[in-house]
């Protein structure tokens, strides 16, 4: 049980590599050109509230495309 929510997390950990597409197209549902805390989570379920306001560079309370892509850069190692 233990092994596979391990495994679990190793996956989540690994991010763009993992099947789900988290590109930021994807994750811009109405493709208003940013993206809100919901439409993160949409795509990236594993993503707080924290991370987000943490990514939110600018404070605008929503990630731009280069806010969205630091934070894939920083949560996959
Ligand atoms: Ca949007
Ligand atoms: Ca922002």
């Amino acid at each position: 049980m233990k092994k596979t929510l391990i495994a679990l997390a190793a996956l989540t950990f690994a991010g763009t590599a993992y099947a789900q597409d988290t590109s930021f197209a994807t994750a811009d549902a109405d493709q208003s050109g940013d993206l809100t805390f919901t439409e993160v989570t949409a795509v990236m379920p594993n993503v707080t509230e924290e991370a987000f306001t943490a990514a939110d560079t600018d404070g605008n309370g929503t990630l731009s495309e280069a806010e969205y892509t630091a934070m894939l850069e920083k949560s996959g190692g």
